[in-house]
């Protein structure tokens, strides 16, 4: 069972739907406190947008955590996804050989694959933000039949990638202890940008780009110190925001 003093409750379930929608179903109920969310298998797992997350039982950590303690919430909450990319960077580099990378907004990336997703959620009053959610799904025990045939040359877990018995406990217990012992990084911006960047997939690389005009081609310059990605395109810096453009798969 993880234990940090900002952690006020942790749920372990066998199967949920998803672990976001739950956390947010159960909102009244988790108010002023920090509550993380396990579930062993996910049947409707949310990716960004509608996209589907595959969250086959037992071979991955499946989990979110809501964030409605006020002081956890007095931070800078608008790199809060990028913060938790860093975090879940910080947990899993060490246990892989190859580096793992961090795919703009929020994919984890190793060997050019796909090995776990972010999804974040903020619940605003006016322009207050009242509570959040951080959805995390990192790949663990996979063999590579695990994984629809759609994603299979995309996606990638922590056994392919040449852990043996990847222990969910204690990946667990070390996203907690990192994510919520260093939430104040939050404050420094650039630093975290700076961070980021550093471990950032395809930088200065011309990749292309999806937007809803289109596909079009530019290096990709890493974030700014609001999270925004950065792209030069024929000679300008262009800054996107999340949602406007996506990072397309190089064909
Ligand atoms: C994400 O979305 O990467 C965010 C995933 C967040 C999942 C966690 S699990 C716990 C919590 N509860 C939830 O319901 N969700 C969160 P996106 O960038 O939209 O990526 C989705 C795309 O990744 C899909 O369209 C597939 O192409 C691919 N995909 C689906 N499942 C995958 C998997 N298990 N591993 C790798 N790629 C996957």
């Amino acid at each position: 069972m993880p234990s940090h003093p900002d952690l006020d409750k942790t749920i372990f379930l066998d199967t949920v739907d998803s672990t976001n929608l739950e956390l947010k179903r159960r909102r009244d109920e988790f108010q002023d406190t920090n509550v993380l969310l396990v579930s062993d298998a996910q049947s409707q797992g949310k990716g960004q947008k509608g996209r589907r997350w595959e969250s086959a039982a037992g071979l991955g950590l499946w989990m979110s955590l809501y964030l409605g303690r006020k002081s956890s919430l007095t931070h800078n909450l608008q790199l809060l996804s990028i913060y938790t990319g860093l975090v879940v960077h910080e947990i899993i580099s060490p246990l892989i050989k190859r580096p793992v990378y961090l795919k703009w907004p929020n994919d984890i990336m190793i060997h050019s694959k796909k090995c776990g997703g972010i999804l974040t959620e903020l619940q605003w009053q006016g322009d207050a933000i009242m509570s959040a959610v951080m959805g995390i799904g990192i790949n663990l025990s996979h063999e590579i039949e695990d994984f629809t045939l759609s994603i299979q040359n995309q996606a990638t877990s922590l056994k392919l990638e040449g852990l043996d018995s990847p222990d969910r406990a204690s990946l667990i217990d070390a996203f907690v202890y990192s994510f919520l012992g260093n939430l104040s990084f939050l404050d420094s911006s650039q630093e975290l940008a700076t961070k980021w960047n550093q471990k950032a997939y395809h930088m200065n690389e011309l990749v292309q780009w999806e937007s809803p005009q289109g596909i079009f081609e530019g290096h990709f310059c890493g974030i700014n110190n609001k999270g925004d990605a950065l792209v030069n395109i024929d000679g300008n810096l262009q800054v996107f925001q999340t949602g406007e453009i996506r990072l397309a798969e190089m064909i």
